[in-house]
This record gives C-alpha cells, structure tokens and sequence, in this order.
C-alpha cells in the first residue's frame, strides 16, 4: 500500500481554479435551523440581537458538518499531500459573514433574520473578533485559510486557543491603555471540542539512556510536568467549492497525573489549584510584534503548539500507515509561519527516534524533506534567541536533539569552508557567549526543504545580507512568496457596492480567479462606469466617516480626501512621518498658505506593544496633534486628525472601501512584505509609499505614474547610515525646521512640558535608523503631488480603477498557488 499510497501522494492536487457548486442549503432549512438553535440550542425564549447571532452561527456551523465530516474523511485517505501550517497567530476577526458569503447564503441569512425584525449588518456586530494574532503574520495566516479551502487543498491551520487575545485598545487623554480581551465570555458557537484527539505534552524533568538486550540505546524523556492539549477546530469553508478545512486550535489542561503528587500529599486544595500553572500556557497572546522577546512562558506556548501539532500528524499517519514511516514526507509537509513553531524541527526528531523506534539519519532524512520555513522580518530585534540553560531546563530531550544537529550540521559547513573557524562561529546554531544561545532561524533553514521570503524585495535581502551564508551553501532552498489577501474578505464581503459594479461589468468570476480584474481598466473611459465608481467610494466615505465620529467622536466630511494609516504602531512605520506631514499642513494653513491644499482628513490606527514606550508616545503625539487641529475653526475646513482606537480586523473592513489614500510609507528595507497596502489597492484607494516591501510589486503592476512614490531606496538607506546627518538636512528645510520649532516650543503639550522629547530627539539624531530627516521633504513634495491630482477628480477616478484592476496579482489565490506548486508539491 505504501507505494500506491506515494504515487498518489505525488500527484498534483487539482490545479484548476475551484468551481462554485451548490451547497443544497435553502432557505428553510437556515430559518428552521435558527428557529431551532433559539429553542433547544439556547434554550432561549428572547429574540435579542445577540441570541440571533449565536442562533444563526450555531445553525450555520450546523449546515457545515457533514460537508466538514467528508472533507476530514477524504483527507484521511492521503489521497493528497497533506499541509500541516504552523502558526502561533491566527488572526481570524470574524466569522459569520464571510461563512455567509463562502456558503452563498447571504441572502437567505438576511432573510431569516428579516422574520425577527433583525438586520444581518447589525447582527454581525455582536460576534466578537477572533483576535488571535498581532497584526500583519497572523492576518497572513488567516487569508491563507481561506485561500486554501477555496483552492481545494488539504491544509489544516494548528494554532493556540488563546483566552485572551489581542489586547482591546483604549486611549484616555491621549494615552494607550491596554485591556484584557476575553473574546470567549459568551462562548464560541464555531468551535468543537475533539477531546478524544487529546494528545500530552512533556515539560522540565529530566534525561537518561539505556541500552535494551540487543545493544540498541533508547533516550527516556522523565518529564517532570505533562500538560493535556486539547484541541478546538474551527470550520474553514472554501469559497462554493464544498471543501470544510480545519483550524486546529489546541487548549492546555492539566492532566491528572500532574496534581496525583500533591493529592497523595494530602493537600487536595493545593493539588487542584495546580492547574493553573498548566492553564496558564494557552491563556493570552504576547502582543508583540517582531519585538521583545526571550520569556520563558512564550518557549512554552511555542514547544506546546509544536508538540501537540505534530502528535496529531504523526497520530493521523499511525492510523492510515501504522508504524512505517518511509512515506511520511511524501504525505505531509509542516508550514513554520516564522520561526515561532521553529521548535518543531528537534520535536519531530524526538518523536520520530524516542516515540517511534527510528535511528537518527531516517528521522532526519524525514524532518529535512517535511518541513519548510517562512521568514517575515528582517529587524534584528524580531530573530528569536533562546538561551540554552532555559531550554535545557525546560526540554532537557530537545537540547541534547539540538546539540546534536549542530554538531552534525557544522560538518557540513568545515566540509564547505575548510579552515573557516570564524564561519564555523558564525553560522553555528548556537551562539557563543556569557550564555550561550539557540538561533532559532539557523535550526529552521538548516532543517528545512524550502526557506521564503514573504516579497521579491525582502527575499533579495534575505539572500544578500542575514542569510547569505546559508544562500551559499543551500542556494536551492531559497525561494520567494509574495503575500496577498483573501478577495472573499477583503472585497466581496467587507465592499458589496463595489463588488456589484464590479461584476456588473465582468461577471463574478474575479472572485476566485483576481487577475480578472484587469478587465477594469477598459472602462476608464466609460464615463457613466467613472461616475458610478466614484459613487461608490463616496458612500463608502460616508459609512467610514459615520464609523470615525461614533468611534472617536471626530466628525470627518466625506467630501474632504481620506487619508488613512492603519496598523501596528512601529518606529519603522514610521506613523511618526506622517504625523510630520499632518502638523506641517497644519502650519501652512495657521499662516494663510493653503494655496494648492486639498481639504483631507488623516485617520491613523494601530496598537502598540505595552513595553514600547517610543511607539506609546507617538500614539500620545497623534491624539494631541489631533486635539489642537480639530478644535481651531480656521483649521478645520482644510484638516482634520483622528487616532482610531483598537483598530483591529472587522475596523479595517470599514476602512479599507472607505479610503482614498493609502499611506505605505515606512524606511526602505525594513516592511517585509506588508498586507494593509493590498488590502486598500484592491478596493481602489491610491498608495502614498516608499519603495519597500511589496510595495515595489505593487508599483510593478499599477505602473509608477498610478503611485505616490518618494523616499530612498534600501540600498540608499544602507550608504548613507554611516555619515547620516539630520542637523544638516533641517538646516536645509525649512518645512522641517517649521515642524520641529513648533514641537520643540511645546505647541501641542502645553501643559505637558517635555513628553515629546524623545521623539523631538529621534529626528535629529545621527543614529535614527528610521532616517525620518531624510525622506521628510520627498514626502511632502510626493504628498502635493497628492492634492494635485485628488484636485482633478476624474484623473483620480480613473487612477483608482487602474489600481484595483492592478490588485489580481495580490490575491493569497495567487501566493497559495505558488506554494502548492513550488514547495508543498514540488
Ligand atoms: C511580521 C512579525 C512578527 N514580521 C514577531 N514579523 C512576533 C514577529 O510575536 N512576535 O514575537 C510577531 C510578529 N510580523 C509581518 O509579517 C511583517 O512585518 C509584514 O511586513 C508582513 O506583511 C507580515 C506577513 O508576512
């Protein structure tokens, strides 16, 4: 059977795009569902908006089981490779209406909904956002899944089932102020509990050999601690296609065996309150992003998620296979989304040698041909390093795994350098010093089949600069994917005016094929097709507009140009360049200049990490910037500023349709890919950016006379970091030097002396790796460039068309694609 089994795992999953088939659900069987969820799923005899959500869930979920059923039947029968995507984040925001949309029963959930005097707009509102993720690597994850349910591929998402997700952003005078978010309080109508796939993960205790009567040596692991991990699956459902894939998302629990000790102790009590020390693994999310790192509880969660996922593969491959291996990796491969689950590859080695009797060079044959590894960040700051005391501690078995491939790897690299010591040091898995370190992404490339990048730009770098070396010696690993976005999400549902002019012109199949959307540009001449896209963008303002006054009580006027910046708040995003821009505008118009100005109003959102004070101020500075422009009458009319708190997943489905200019603006180099810039190109807003992350792709495809580009290159940025002079560029600029008098002179903290010293230091400091100074000018001239063309209304129009249409290549259909094609299948 193994060799069948192979062949039949090498052939190529469908390439074809999904065809829509008929799910079977009418009308009836939603509303009798629903009737039935209120009565006997709830128990419930009130009809509020709320039980209507969890109603229409449950009875949602219902009609998706035996689609989900057969779905995990056939995938059993690894029939197709089978794509195991590693993740610590998923951020998923919410569920209802994009199951609605993939089911295709948008119109009979309103229509059930109209029976109880409901809107299904207002009902959305009551599911809480899955926020299991931090920003940009999470929501990748996320469109992945969907991407790849609607592509047909058998790809289960495993992630952690955190309590607390994304903390809920609140600002009070000006300041962020975290709240814990228990997205779980009024349950999960999507979820269900697999509690007989519970698998047990070892922690702490410690290792010993022996040698069994045939002279074999085993390792024994005596685990001081064993946590249960339960998984919790979420139905992913393609688009139309019939295929329910899995997010397998994994719950601590404390085994009983855990607290036995204590109980014979006698301390009952005690021995039971143990369990939260067992609980606390899945309990909240870090909400770092690419920054701080190193606590010992996050290894935790990582080695948890790495354990159980694995377990649950290698249990799947037990049951269809029993105890041969050897087609292991012609059946599966594991996705590392960063090197977050990187701890996956020693894991693997451990379960393949001390659970499953193989030797080490057949385990590691398997391991190096199964796994392969994204990379999403360049900064420095983000490469995870854990010290080899802690993980010796905590997974004495998987140190002395690591230890070993090392060894075994820096071979190869003296085989490759003869007489290299300093390459040796250098590329060595562990890092030498007062403690000693593991580089994670080292153990990653050395362990995997693929490495990627997440845009061609990003991916060159990689290859040039942090890892060159490996790019020398294993050349064929190295491959690039450029992100893209879900078009179910972020078109067809979050835009439906849009999507229906859309597929008036063209039909629906952009849906699912997006390059489709280069029809479009045949119509920007078609002045009725003109009026009718700018129409839609204006209600769209104005729904944005409604959203911003209810959530930051700053009134936008949709005749005014939207500018918006939203997403994770970082020195290299610099939200802090456009803060500049913002307070510059603002003193032109205190001194009559407004020649040549567009009246615009600049939302900026995003959350900043607890323990990034610089990010913290400049959430501080916005919210004063916007205190002072939006209350001085002579102001208004031509500038207003508002600071969206929690800006999160179901905020950005507002914003996106709603937006006219996309700000993309960070330091050339250091955005990786980016996700926010494909999301507003699909839905025709225009980019203000820099040449970085996919940004350069972006450009590529709309042509550079569609987009606002300014700013030095990557390679402009390096040259010039060793004799980068701010002071001399301010006294060049008088703009800059306008700006910064009115920081310095205290303009907009009054009564708040010197909280923006730090960012007043930061620009002019010769060390500012986000070189602010440098771009400020181009940034102004490319943002008149801006106003100029927004003046002309029916340039602007067509640019916008030209943009959407340009987006096809961004669709995650297309990225899955390439994955299936250059790494899962090759
Ligand atoms: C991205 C992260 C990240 N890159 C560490 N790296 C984290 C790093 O919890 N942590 O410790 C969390 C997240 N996130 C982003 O990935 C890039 O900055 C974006 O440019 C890119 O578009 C996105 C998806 O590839």
């Amino acid at each position: 059977t193994s060799t069948k089994s192979s062949a039949a795992a090498k052939t190529k999953a469908k390439t074809s795009k999904a065809q829509p088939v008929a799910t079977g659900v009418d009308h009836e069987s939603l509303a009798s569902g629903v009737a039935r969820q209120i009565r006997y799923g709830l128990c419930s005899t009130e009809k509020d908006q709320s039980q209507l959500f969890d109603a229409l869930a449950l009875a949602l979920k219902e009609q998706m089981l035996d689609e989900w059923r057969e779905t995990r039947l056939k995938d059993n029968d690894f029939k197709q490779k089978q794509v195991a995507y590693l993740s610590l984040e998923f951020l998923m925001g919410r569920a209802l209406g994009n199951a609605l949309l993939n089911l295709d029963l948008t119109e009979q959930g309103r229509q059930v909904l109209a029976q109880y005097a409901s809107e299904l707009e207002a009902v959305e509102e009551y599911e809480h956002d899955a926020g299991l993720g931090n920003g940009g690597l999470g929501r990748l994850a996320a469109c992945f899944l969907d991407s790849c349910a609607s592509l047909d591929l058998s790809v289960t998402g495993y992630g952690i089932r955190y309590q607390y997700g994304m903390f809920a952003q609140k600002i009070v005078d000006g300041y962020q102020i975290e709240r814990p978010d228990y997205w779980l309080r009024d349950g999960n109508p999507w979820e269900v509990r697999r509690a007989h796939r519970t698998v047990s993960v070892p922690f702490f205790g410690h290792t010993h050999t022996y040698e069994d009567n045939t002279g074999r040596r085993h390792h024994v692991w005596q685990a001081g601690q064993t946590v249960l991990a339960v998984p919790h699956d979420m139905p992913i459902p393609g688009y139309r296609n019939g295929r329910i894939n899995t997010l397998r998302l994994w719950k601590a629990e404390a085994d009983d065996d855990f607290n036995l000790a204590e109980f014979n102790d006698g301390d009952y009590t005690e021995s039971v309150a143990a369990k939260n020390l067992a609980e606390q693994i899945t309990m909240v999310l870090y909400p770092n992003d690419a920054s701080e790192n190193g606590k010992e509880l996050r290894l935790r969660q990582q080695y948890f998620l790495s354990s159980a996922s694995l377990q649950d593969l290698i249990n799947r491959h037990l049951d269809k296979f029993g105890n041969d291996f050897s087609q292991f990796s012609a059946n599966n491969v594991i996705q590392l989304n960063d090197t977050h689950p990187s701890i996956a590859v020693p894991e693997l080695m451990r379960l393949l040698m001390d659970k499953h009797g193989l030797g080490w060079d057949e385990a590691w044959q398997i391991t190096s041909s199964s796994v392969a590894y994204t990379n999403h960040t360049l900064l420095p700051e983000a490469l995870e390093r854990w010290s080899v005391p802690m993980v010796a501690h905590m997974l004495p078995r998987i140190m002395e795994i690591i230890f070993e491939i090392n060894a075994r790897y820096l071979e190869q690299v003296a085989h490759q350098w003869p007489g290299d010591c300093q390459k040796l040091a250098q590329m060595s898995i562990i890092e030498e010093g007062p403690v000693q370190h593991i580089r994670m992404a080292y153990l990653a490339i050395v362990a995997s089949f693929s490495v990627n990048g997440v845009a061609a730009l990003h991916t060159k770098l990689l290859k040039a600069g942090l890892f060159n070396d490996f790019y020398q010696l294993w050349p064929e690993k190295f491959n690039n994917r450029t992100n893209g976005v879900t078009p179910r999400r972020w078109l067809a549902y979050c835009n439906t005016q849009l999507s229906t002019l859309i597929s008036k012109r063209l039909g629906d199949d952009w849906v699912t094929d997006l390059s489709k959307l280069a029809a479009l540009n045949a119509f920007t001449a078609d002045h009725q097709f003109v009026k009718q896209w700018a129409e839609v963008k204006q209600a769209n303002k104005q729904v944005l507009a409604n959203f911003v006054e209810q959530e930051c009580g700053v009134s936008f006027d949709a005749k005014m140009m939207f500018d918006v910046q939203v997403k994770r708040i970082h020195e290299y995003k610099r939200q802090l360049l456009n803060i500049m821009h913002v307070i510059h505008l603002y003193q032109r118009i205190l001194s009559g200049d407004t020649q040549g100005m567009v009246p615009r109003c600049v939302l900026i959102g995003g959350k900043a990490a607890p323990g990034y004070a610089m990010a913290k101020q400049i959430i501080k500075l916005i919210n004063n910037v916007a205190h002072m422009v939006n209350s001085d009458p002579v102001v208004t009319p031509y500038l207003r500023l508002a600071f969206l708190p929690n800006y999160n997943v179901s905020a950005m489905e507002k914003i996106c349709p709603g937006t006219d200019l996309s700000e993309q603006i960070s330091t050339a180099g250091k955005e990786a890919s980016g996700t926010g810039n494909m999301k507003f190109m699909m839905n025709g807003a225009l980019t203000i950016g820099t040449l970085d992350g996919a940004n350069v792709e972006m450009i590529e495809e709309v042509g550079e006379e569609n987009f606002f580009l300014f700013g030095l290159k990557a390679d402009e940025v390096e040259a010039l970091k060793p004799h980068y002079n701010p002071s001399e560029i301010i006294a060049r600029s008088q703009a800059l030097q306008g700006v910064l008098n009115m920081l310095e002179g205290g303009h907009f903290n009054l009564v708040e002396p010197n909280i923006f010293d730090d960012i007043i230091n930061a620009i002019k400091d010769p060390n500012d790796q986000w070189m602010l100074a440098a771009d400020f000018d181009d940034y102004c001239r490319a943002q008149q460039q801006v106003a100029k063309t927004y003046q002309n209304q029916s340039q602007w129009q067509q640019m916008s068309i030209r943009n959407a249409a340009a987006s096809g290549r961004f669709s995650s259909d297309n990225t899955i694609e390439g994955y299936r094609d250059h790494i899962w299948m090759k």
